[in-house]
């Protein structure tokens, strides 16, 4: 018989062998709808910039063992849902070496902490697509054939065809993992559950220049029921997805 409320179609859903994470604020996906086929993994600007050394982050002064952490656990994460066969995405922050898709605004504010984006820096041009310190750290490389966002901002969404892909990829299910919590992958987050994708930020996949920051970032997902998505630690995915 079929059930008349969304709940009573969850329910069923569930019973009737639905699969979700133990995550906050609620078991994600909200419906149980999880398998490789509708569900993508996505790995956000896992570069030299953001976790090297001579990179963007170390260049303005912060602590890249805050935005190296993750680094270990995505690794788990990526192997198991790659051994699953779940879609991966990689993004990488970055310009155009004429700097044509920089803004005024986001150079200026580079330049004055002192790691001007399109500058030359220890590792090439900061942030300038092709230049040592953009490329993904080795211990995250893409496998061919793994789908890889070149976007110029901090949303990665804006300005890319990953939309396009998740559509054509019949995905509905987004992981979050990379760096940094509070910026880029907040803001895909974000971008990603106003298209109405279900979203799930994994804790110790992500890290941020501040850890503070990091906190209140996972935090923020989980006010008004989840305003966001969920957010679920690497273990209970790893439980979850078997
Ligand atoms: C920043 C990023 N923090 N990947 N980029 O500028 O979060």
């Amino acid at each position: 018989m079929m059930s008349d409320t969304l709940d009573e179609r969850i329910s069923a859903a569930l019973v009737s062998g639905g699969r979700t994470i133990a995550s906050e604020p609620y078991p994600w996906p909200f419906d149980g709808d999880l398998r490789p086929e509708n569900t993508a993994l996505i790995v956000i600007d896992m570069q030299t910039d953001f976790c090297g050394h001579g990179g963007y982050v170390d260049s303005m002064g912060y602590d890249i063992s805050l935005t190296r952490a993750p680094i270990e656990p995505i690794q788990r994460v990526l192997s198991a849902m790659r051994g699953k066969g779940y879609a991966i995405i990689h993004t990488r922050e970055g310009h155009k070496p004429d700097l044509s898709d920089l803004p005024a605004n986001k150079r200026w504010r580079s330049q004055r902490i002192g790691a001007g984006i399109g500058d030359q820096g220890p590792r090439g041009r900061i942030l300038v697509r092709g230049e040592p310190g953009w490329e993904i750290i080795p211990e995250l490389a893409p496998l061919p054939g793994e789908a890889i966002i070149d976007k110029p901002g901090k949303g990665s969404f804006c300005a890319t065809d990953l939309e396009l892909i998740l559509r054509l990829k019949g995905i509905r299910n987004i992981v979050l993992t990379g760096i940094t919590t509070d910026v880029c992958v907040s803001t895909t987050m974000r971008e990603a559950n106003d298209r109405g994708f279900e979203c799930l930020i994994v804790s110790d996949c992500c890290g941020a220049t501040k850890y503070d920051n990091h906190l209140a970032a996972l935090d923020m997902v989980k006010m008004q029921g989840g305003v966001f998505g969920a957010v679920a630690s690497s273990d209970a995915l790893l439980e979850a997805i078997g």
